[in-house]
């Protein structure tokens, strides 16, 4: 057995670490190197066969990110940030997955990673305040903490349709999209669900297919994508000015910097001026032409009419473009979409969407999809319908804390965790982007990294005070799961299919998994804690 010593001088056999991370995605990584920074032995367990977490496994066509680059990128290592070059504002998903490979191997990360190696089970052993770590090899090794880089969106989720086996095409999923190139040209495709995947996908497959059929349940807003190279000048800009611009992006709801002038949009144009200007800068900055569009229903019914008109504009049918409507949200209480030519894409005469918002898919057949006694013929099936995000990877592993109690008994109801970082009953287990945390609902890189420098703080004051074990306790969890629903309903923000819908009946959540006040209030609280002693902690 190898020998190695760690921070504190305790020489260990190579089964036992200081913490083992879970995940290789933006999180595991960045986790990874701080760690290692500090001296602390440190273990990567990844179940797929490469890193980079979300952006291996979610390589379907039209792929992209909804952040500028320049943003969605580690700020740790200002080398790093300096001598990367992107080559788009809004990066495809082989440049970010070339990105995160670069990051391993410019920080030499990849040998304390195993991949093709899926962690089975963690269990808690009280007495030694340590937990054991089974993968699908039967490896087991021990560790004082365990990190979950697990991400938020590495389960598929098919939809429970009846016959899905049934079917003799292909089937394909925008999660675990093959690595080899798949030719949609003269083929007969649906496409099920018109999330942020399917609308990106959507367009893509349209210019190859003989023939797309759309299936689509629930219309969602659909913003234009910006897809400007990133040229010299806004590099430079970026470059020279990005310490200044990473803080400012923490101190903002959505911790996005936007280099527009929106106030000058406000003064002397029409809701529809500026509105046309938003929408033709495309992307998530569009968010920042109305002022009071988080918080101001007038607005938000302003800029949903608004779009509604653009759609209208766009599709020339007006039946069609009816059906394209979002209907049941209105603009900002939802995270919207963002996609290049998706309109567009339903004047094609090869495209037909299928609206099921009324009725069910019957089931699938060897040919294709029976819908209300029709049968839509098809080559290949499209599964862009989404995933048990958030907690699906978490649940996956067979997690027991104190007294044995398992996770996926304590989260039957709901996922509950204090400020998605730690879970009451189960010590020294830290999740990063957690249930409870913003999530999505701000930019995932400055979320992620000061998520891993609050552990990091955290682990480094468990050590030097010699405290054994750190654990949320429940009456803070539950106030703070208070305040998470407190927040998304004075915010009339929808419990969305983020929640988990993969019924075949469409069943709308009703707990909200997102904290919706802000990235910037939600540091500001993770802070607090730290600065208070863990208040909210046992520390034993
Ligand atoms: O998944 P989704 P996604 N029958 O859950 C439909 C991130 N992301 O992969 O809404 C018929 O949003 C379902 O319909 P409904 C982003 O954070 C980011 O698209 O339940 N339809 C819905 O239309 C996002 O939030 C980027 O009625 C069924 C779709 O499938 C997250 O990923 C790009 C069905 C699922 O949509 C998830 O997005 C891509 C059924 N039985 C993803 N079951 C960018 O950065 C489900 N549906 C740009």
């Amino acid at each position: 057995m190898n020998m190695q010593q760690n921070t504190n001088g305790v020489t260990r056999g190579s089964d036992a670490f200081d913490v083992v991370i879970v995940g290789s995605g933006f999180a595991g990584l960045f986790m990874l190197h701080e760690l290692r920074k500090r001296g602390y032995s440190t273990k990567v367990y990844e179940a797929a066969d490469e890193i980079g977490g979300t952006w291996n496994l979610n390589r379907y066509p039209g792929a992209r990110c909804d952040i500028e680059s320049m943003q969605y990128s580690y700020s740790f290592s200002d080398e790093l940030q300096q001598d990367w070059h992107w080559s788009e504002r809004f990066a495809r998903q082989p440049e970010i997955l070339r990105y995160l490979n670069h990051v391993a191997d410019k920080f030499d990360l990849n040998k304390d990673i195993q991949l093709n190696a899926r962690v089975t089970s963690m269990v808690y052993n009280e007495n030694q305040s340590k937990w054991t770590i089974t993968t699908d090899h039967n490896n087991r090794v021990s560790a004082k903490y365990c990190v979950m880089a697990t991400g938020c969106l590495s389960v598929a989720r098919d939809p429970k349709i009846a016959g899905l086996d049934q079917f003799k095409g292909n089937v394909y999923r925008t999660t675990n999209w093959p690595k080899n190139d798949v030719s949609f040209i003269g083929r007969r495709v649906a496409v099920i669900g018109t999330g942020a995947s399917g609308v990106q996908c959507i367009p893509m497959i349209a210019k190859q297919a003989a023939h797309l059929y759309v299936i689509q349940r629930t219309p969602n807003f659909v913003i234009p994508t910006d897809t400007k190279p990133v040229d010299a000048e806004y590099e430079k800009d970026w470059k020279s000015n990005y310490n200044q611009r990473r803080s400012q992006m923490l101190q903002s709801p959505g911790g996005i910097f936007y280099d527009y002038d929106d106030d000058a949009l406000r003064v002397n144009m029409t809701d529809r001026e500026r509105f046309e200007i938003a929408w033709q800068r495309g992307g998530l900055s569009f968010f920042t032409a109305f002022k009071g569009r988080l918080t101001d229903n007038t607005i938000k019914q302003t800029i949903t009419c608004l779009i509604h008109e653009k759609i209208r504009e766009i599709v020339r049918d007006p039946v069609l473009a009816a059906a394209l409507l979002p209907y049941d949200h209105l603009f900002g209480t939802k995270r919207p979409c963002v996609a290049g030519e998706y309109y567009d894409t339903f004047n094609l005469k090869n495209v037909t969407l299928v609206d099921i918002r009324h009725t069910t898919i019957d089931k699938i057949t060897a040919k294709g999809i029976l819908i209300d006694n029709k049968l839509y013929e098809i080559d290949d099936l499209v599964l862009a319908t989404g995933f048990d995000a958030v907690i699906g990877s978490l649940l996956n592993i067979d997690i027991q804390g104190r007294s044995k109690q398992t996770l996926r008994e304590k989260w039957s109801i709901r996922p509950r965790t204090l400020l998605g970082i730690m879970i009451a009953d189960f010590p020294n287990l830290f999740t990063i982007t957690g249930p409870g945390s913003p999530i999505n609902l701000s930019n995932m890189i400055p979320h992620i990294e000061e998520n891993v420098k609050w552990i990091i703080k955290c682990i480094d004051y468990l050590n030097t005070h010699n405290i054994d074990s750190i654990e949320a306790k429940i009456d803070g969890q539950n106030a703070w799961m208070d305040h998470v629903d407190l927040v998304a309903s004075q915010l009339s923000y929808s419990a969305d299919s983020f929640a988990g819908n993969d019924s075949n009946i469409l069943i709308k959540p009703s707990s909200c998994m997102r904290y919706a006040g802000g990235l910037h209030n939600y540091l500001n609280m993770c802070e607090k804690v730290t600065a208070n002693g863990y208040e909210k902690f046992f520390l034993l």
